[in-house]
């Protein structure tokens, strides 16, 4: 019921980091791959990443924000592997700027990206999967769906939405056998959180780390691995009844009260 053989799957924002974790596990799952980025010098990363790994996975220069090259996308995935079977709404990026700093071009970017770019590629893809009848679709929520934190105002109102298309699109496609469920990873060691863990000049671990450290029950940080079977789960038949659900792969943070003071 894990096997993806013979499913198509769209990773966006797949190069590295998250996106490349999870369409290496749907790819060891059977799948084939198909992934995008906003830069063409990501797309190249990328896919001297995948030949590294054995994978022989197409890349597109695609922003998710931009609707016709979107459709223009999945389409030619279409006409060449048929209907998308999976799509994981990977792309994202995060400002993190104090709110009464940021402007409303960097809030608008942030929302764009992570929250619009999920409706486009969604909206694109869902008409393929109603006509082979299933479809399974993963959005990459966070932490920030559920809490907020100081200086990330765009990123968490955009999570937040995003668990909710999460939902509506479960509410509004379920009849037609199509899940739609999120993935929400806690705090993982990927080029979007380097800053956060950055050594001190003293050496001693970034304030920021440590307090995730405290935070979390394993006191690790996750590692993009950590979501590769998580997301095989909600890829498959094994995930065929569950809809509409935020899967967190946090290590426990959202449990947890955090580590008492010595
Ligand atoms: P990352 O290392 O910053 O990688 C982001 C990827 O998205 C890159 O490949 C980037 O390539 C692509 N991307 C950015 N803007 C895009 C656009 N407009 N169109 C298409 N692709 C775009 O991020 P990550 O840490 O792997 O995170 C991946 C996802 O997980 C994000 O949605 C993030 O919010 C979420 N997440 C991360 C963490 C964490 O702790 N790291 C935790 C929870 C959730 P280009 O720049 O070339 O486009
Ligand atoms: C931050 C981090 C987090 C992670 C992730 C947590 O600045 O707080 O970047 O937002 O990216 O979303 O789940």
């Amino acid at each position: 019921m894990f096997s993806l053989e013979g499913k198509t799957a769209l990773v966006t924002g797949a190069a590295y980091g998250i996106g490349l974790a999870i369409a290496t596990a749907l790819s060891r799952a059977g799948a084939r791959i198909y992934f995008n980025c906003s830069r063409q010098e990501t797309i190249d990363r990328g896919l001297a990443a995948y030949k590294e790994l054995g994978i022989d996975a197409k890349g597109f220069l695609c922003d998710v924000t931009d609707e016709e090259a979107v459709r223009k996308m999945v389409a030619e995935i279409e006409a060449e592997a048929g209907a998308i079977d999976i799509l994981v709404n990977n792309a994202g990026i995060i400002k993190r700027i104090p709110m009464e700093e940021m402007s409303v071009e960097d809030f608008r970017r942030v929302v764009d990206i992570d929250l619009v770019g999920p409706f486009i590629c969604s909206k694109a893809v869902i008409p393929g999967m109603i006509r082979k009848g299933h479809g399974k679709i993963i959005n990459i929520c966070s932490m920030m769906s559920e809490l907020g934190r100081e200086t990330v105002s765009a990123y968490a109102a955009a999570k937040g939405g995003l668990k909710m298309l999460t939902r509506n699109i479960c509410s509004e496609f379920g009849g037609h056998n199509i899940q739609c469920n999120g993935i929400g990873p806690g705090y993982i060691a990927t080029e979007q959180t380097a800053p956060l863990r950055e050594r001190q000049a003293d050496g001693s671990r970034h304030p920021f780390d440590s307090f995730i450290i405290s935070k979390t029950p394993a006191a690790r940080w996750g590692t993009p691995e950590d979501l590769m079977g998580p997301a095989v789960f909600l890829a498959s038949d094994a995930s065929n009844f569950v809809n509409g659900h935020v899967l967190y792969v946090d290590g426990g943070i959202l449990a947890y009260i955090g580590k008492q003071p010595s």
